[in-house]
């Protein structure tokens, strides 16, 4: 069968186990033909040894903390030596320090915003950077971003993440200007509340799930493996026109007033 993504070589960044987005979205690109890069923060290395041993082609498995420059040197050194170039990358990488989702917004403390918005937004540039010059003998290639509505409307504890994913998704269409010429896409789906490693021990999120499984459009929660299947419209050659944009994935409910 061909697939949509057949001969090309994607990075993605931000799986922790097999409920994390970035996973759904593996199985889809493999599925579709991709050959992988999965990365992982050094805490999930022995599990994801298990679920990258799933995929066929099993994906290159190379460890990296975003927060570290060197580590992310190391992966696009890597990349190019074995695939000698690259088609697309999946950032699924987020985080906030824990006391920051449950205290009012107003206490987030300084170091917390640094680390938030360092993890969950900076991370996109150097990212974009690092693989840049693998795509760009390419021809070009598309680059992925997760957000979620909490960048631009509140939600009760989302606090800091929320100003990540307002600086993730300006991220995005910066990037897409300034990636645009080389044919470079960067784009991102905003996702529905999952029940993720992410928002596991969340304080009220089956209370997120209800009210969406209320009120959106389609009167039912996404699953992870719908955001994937969107998530390879933005990657491969289906959306050739489409940068700066955020796709949201949510059964509507951004849509809704109330
Ligand atoms: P997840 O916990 O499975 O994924 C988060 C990932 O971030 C993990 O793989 C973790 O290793 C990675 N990460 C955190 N700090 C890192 C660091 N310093 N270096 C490298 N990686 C780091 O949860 P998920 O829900 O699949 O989250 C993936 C993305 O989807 C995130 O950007 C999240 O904000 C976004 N999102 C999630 C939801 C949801 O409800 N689950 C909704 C919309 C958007
Ligand atoms: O982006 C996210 C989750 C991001 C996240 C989750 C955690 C939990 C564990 C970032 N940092 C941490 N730090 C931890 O220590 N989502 C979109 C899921 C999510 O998280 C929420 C939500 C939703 C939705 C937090 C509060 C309120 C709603």
């Amino acid at each position: 069968m061909a697939g949509s993504l057949d001969g090309k070589v994607g990075l993605i960044v931000g799986v922790a186990n097999k409920r994390s987005i970035a996973w759904a979205i593996a199985q889809a690109a493999a599925r579709e033909g991709a050959t992988l890069i999965l990365t992982y923060q050094d805490r999930f290395a022995e599990h994801l040894q298990d679920l990258a041993a799933t995929l066929t082609p099993a994906p290159q498995l190379l460890p990296c903390d975003v927060q570290d420059d060197a580590q992310i040197d190391a992966v696009f050194a890597a990349i190019g030596a074995a695939h000698g170039g690259l088609d697309f990358v999946v950032h699924g990488a987020a985080f906030a320090p824990r006391e920051e989702l449950s205290t009012g917004f107003t206490n987030t403390t300084r170091e917390g915003f640094r680390v938030a918005l360092d993890i969950s937004a900076y991370s996109l540039v150097a990212l974009a950077r690092g693989a840049r010059p693998l795509m760009e003998p390419r021809g070009g290639g598309s680059i992925l971003t997760l957000s979620y509505l909490g960048a631009t409307r509140v939600f009760p504890n989302y606090n800091v993440m929320g100003v990540a994913k307002a600086a993730l998704e300006s991220t995005v269409r910066y990037l897409a200007a300034d990636l645009g010429p080389q044919n470079i896409r960067v784009n991102a789906v905003s996702a529905g509340p999952i029940k993720t490693l992410a928002a596991a021990g969340i304080g009220g999120f089956s209370t997120i799930l209800g009210v969406v499984r209320e009120k959106a459009p389609l009167r039912r929660t996404v699953e992870a493996s719908e955001v994937a299947e969107s998530s390879l419209f933005l990657l491969g050659p289906a959306s050739s026109g489409i940068t700066g944009e955020v796709l949201m994935v949510d059964s509507g409910y951004h849509a809704v007033g109330m």
